[in-house]
């Protein structure tokens, strides 16, 4: 495959991908291969990576009859701290679709109704948050603080206690670290000094990772106690539910993996899927105007009016800019996909069951032979009913793709706009002129030091 000039022996691509000390891989490795085509390739210290960032290719991939996930290796890294979990695990491993299908069941429509007015509730902390405040607010790290307390009561009765404190919970940093960590682990493997690298902070992550551990059996141990009030919510289903055919349960070592694969799965996209969304409602007028109009079309005239769940599905537009804000920012920027058997690819690339690509969704997303010479604008009204239905199939993946696809989807939506109504609905909010767009690059995509100042619009 075609990849960057300048290749060395050993490094190979890495001075050219990994240049001085850059925080931003992804957007780094989109600038240096722009004109190398569809499918290309880049290698560090031995190990190739293979990228796909055209729609037609990205489409074929997408076909589950020949192509299943696989596990990049930054990915496979993320197994020493989540396991077999839902999101690492591989597509043939017996706890995937045990798990799926045990834990499907808190992703269903009554599931949803089941977490609306817990929802309600973070996002009414949220909106005090933004009442108190006397100076503009960093808008990414308090929309963390709302997801975060949003999946971890609707899914485990734990609250973090986020807006109450001005800290970040100790958890989720020390959840950052050890994720971080095992990236770095992934990415170092090769080499043959890489425990040498690691040395450095390895007491740090071990204490991290014990308290990881002690807050996770905490989280298990009180609702075996009967202390919380939580049934049939995920936490309920890992612990209690059987499959139907065969009596099997999932094991205590595959509990701690899925909550914490939920509790970090579950808040960093959705944070910054809505926190992009933010950015454009504030840099766009008219985009506000028309969001701020919605709400008041349906919730009408009172400030602390909340919607109810059936008025959730109604904010038709609210959905349209954050459909478009995943379009330009999918949060999970890609995904890893490989054949079940020997074939080929884009008619000439041969691809065997041990190879894997990386979908680039943040580049399919902007392919102008789908989404027009204009695709860098952001433009809500792709999203009509009529333009979706215009589109190629497997042309917009924000979450993902087949089997595998996001378990978390209508949460997530839900989540999101029931909060962009209730912001929309309450505050005219500015954007400092000067911001210019900035996006860090943990294990998702998330503007960095984007602030609002949110005023009453009544
Ligand atoms: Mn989510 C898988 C994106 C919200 C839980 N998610 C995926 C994948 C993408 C994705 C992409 C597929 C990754 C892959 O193929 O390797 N998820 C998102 C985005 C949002 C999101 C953009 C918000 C916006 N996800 C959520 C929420 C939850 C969640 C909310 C939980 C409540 N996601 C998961 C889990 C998986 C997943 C679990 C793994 C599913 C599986 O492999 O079976």
């Amino acid at each position: 495959f075609p990849h960057p000039k300048g290749r060395r022996p050993f490094v190979n691509d890495a001075p050219t991908m990994l240049r001085g000390n850059d925080r931003r891989p992804l957007q780094r490795a989109v600038a240096v291969t722009a004109g190398l085509g569809p499918i290309f390739e880049i290698k560090l210290f031995g190990q190739k990576l293979v990228f796909v960032r055209d729609a037609a290719l990205a489409a074929e991939l997408c076909d589950e009859s020949r192509f299943e996930k696989k596990l990049a290796p930054g990915v496979a890294a993320l197994r020493e701290v989540a396991g077999d979990g839902l999101f690492t695990a591989y597509s043939d491993e017996p706890n995937w679709q045990l798990a799926h299908d045990l834990l499907r069941p808190a992703f269903t429509r009554a599931a949803m109704q089941g977490y609306h007015s817990t929802m309600l509730q973070v996002a009414g902390e949220l909106i005090d948050h933004l009442d108190r405040a006397t100076e503009p607010v960093d808008v990414s790290p308090a929309l963390t603080k709302l997801t975060l307390e949003t999946i971890g009561r609707t899914s485990f009765s734990k609250d973090f206690g986020s807006f109450t404190k001005t800290e970040l919970d100790p958890f989720v940093a020390a959840m950052v670290r050890s994720l971080k960590r095992g990236q770095q682990r992934g990415a170092l493997a090769a080499l043959p000094f890489a425990s040498l690298l690691l040395r450095r902070g390895k007491e740090e992550y071990a204490a991290g990772r014990a308290y990881i551990d002690s807050m996770i059996d905490d989280i298990i141990d009180q609702r075996l106690a009967g202390n919380d009030a939580g049934g049939q919510d995920l936490l309920g289903l890992m612990l209690h539910s059987a499959d139907e055919a065969s009596g099997a349960k999932l094991d205590r070592l595959n509990i701690r993996y899925q909550i914490l694969t939920f509790l970090v799965a579950g808040h960093e996209t959705t944070s910054g899927a809505l926190s992009f969304a933010m950015y454009y409602l504030a840099t766009q007028p008219a985009v506000r105007a028309a969001a701020a109009a919605e709400t008041d079309a349906i919730l009408g005239d009172d400030p602390d009016a909340e919607p109810s769940f059936e008025q959730v599905a109604k904010f038709r537009y609210l959905r349209r800019v954050l459909d478009e804000s995943l379009r330009l920012w999918p949060t999970a920027p890609g995904f890893a996909r490989g054949p079940r058997q020997e074939t080929v690819i884009g008619g000439k690339y041969r691809m065997t069951p041990s190879d894997w690509c990386i979908v680039m969704a943040s580049e399919v997303h902007r392919d102008p032979k789908v989404w027009g010479d204009d695709a860098l604008e952001f433009d809500p009204d792709r999203f009509l009913p009529a333009a979706i239905k215009a589109r190629p199939a497997h042309t917009y993946l924000p979450f993902g793709t087949g089997e595998r696809a996001c378990i978390g989807r209508q949460f997530a939506l839900h989540e999101a706009v029931l909060v962009l109504a209730r912001l929309c609905h309450r505050y005219d909010f500015e954007a400092d002129p000067d911001y210019e767009l900035t996006i860090s690059e943990r294990l998702t995509l998330m503007p960095e030091g984007f602030r609002l100042s949110f005023t009453p619009r009544r």
